[in-house]
C-alpha cells in the first residue's frame, strides 16, 4: 500500500511545520510513508486551510492512503500506524472531539483512503463556497456533508458520508478541551504562535528521547 503523510505550513506556520515535521519524519520512517510537506499555499486566493483539500485531492491520485496532520500538531507516539484503523466500507478517518456538550469531528488530523468516494468528498468540500470564510473553513463544509448543524454542533442526519466515516480514538488528535490520556498526536488549535511553537518543540523533544530510549 502506498501511503503519504502530508501537511502545509506557510507564512508564520512554516516555523511550526519545521518543528512538527521532525516528528512526522520519525513516523514516516517507521511506517513506510512518503512525506509531502509544503511551505506554500496551493490556493492563495482562499484562507490557508483550504489548501489542505487541494493537496489531499492531488495526492489521492498517487497514493492508497493519505494522512494529513495540521502544522500545529505533532506526533508524540509513533508505535502504531493510523492506517491500522482502516476498515472496509470506510474512507474517512477522523477524531470527533467532545466538549461543551457537543461532539465535533475535527479535520486537523485526517486519514483518507483513496477512491471514488474520497475524490467526490473533496470535490464537494471544495465546491461548497458557503464556507470559504467560515471560522472553521473546510471543516465546516465537512460537518455539513456528514449531516451536522452548527452553533451548537448537533448531528442531525446520518448521511452516506457519515456512514463511510470512522471515528478513530482521540489519541490521534488530542486537544486541550478533550485531551487523550495517552496521546499519539498533540494538536494546538486556537493557540498563539508562541504557545504552539513552545509545545511542538517540547513534543519533538519528548519523541526524540522516547525513540532514543527504544
Ligand atoms: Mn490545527
Amino acid at each position: 500500500m502506498r501511503k503519504v503523510l502530508c501537511s502545509i505550513g506557510s507564512g508564520p506556520h512554516e516555523e511550526l511545520l519545521e518543528v512538527a515535521s521532525e516528528t512526522y519524519r520519525v513516523f514516516a520512517d517507521r511506517h513506510g510513508y512518503d512525506l509531502e510537506l509544503r511551505t506554500e499555499l496551493l490556493v492563495p486566493e482562499r484562507p490557508a486551510s483550504w489548501s489542505k483539500v487541494v493537496l489531499l485531492r492531488q495526492l489521492l491520485d498517487e497514493y492508497d492512503f493519505a494522512f494529513w496532520i495540521d502544522a500545529d500538531a505533532a506526533i508524540v507516539d509513533v508505535s502504531v500506524d493510523v492506517a491500522d484503523e482502516m476498515e472496509r466500507g470506510k474512507f474517512l478517518y477522523v477524531v470527533a472531539h467532545e466538549y461543551d456538550d457537543q461532539v465535533v469531528p475535527n479535520l486537523g488530523v485526517i486519514g483518507m483512503k483513496t477512491g471514488r468516494r474520497a475524490r467526490k468528498f473533496l470535490d464537494l468540500l471544495w465546491n461548497d463556497t458557503r464556507y470559504i470564510d467560515h471560522k472553521w473553513w473546510e471543516n465546516a463544509a465537512a460537518l455539513r456533508l456528514l449531516g451536522y448543524d452548527f452553533e451548537p454542533v448537533v448531528h442531525e442526519t446520518t448521511t452516506p458520508w457519515f456512514r463511510r466515516t470512522k471515528f478513530i480514538p482521540k489519541a490521534w488528535n488530542s486537544i486541550a478541551a478533550d485531551a487523550a490520556e495517552h496521546p499519539r498526536i498533540n494538536h494546538y488549535p486556537g493557540r498563539s504562535h508562541e504557545f504552539r511553537l513552545e509545545h511542538l518543540r517540547s513534543d519533538a523533544e519528548h519523541l526524540r528521547s522516547s525513540v532514543a530510549a527504544g
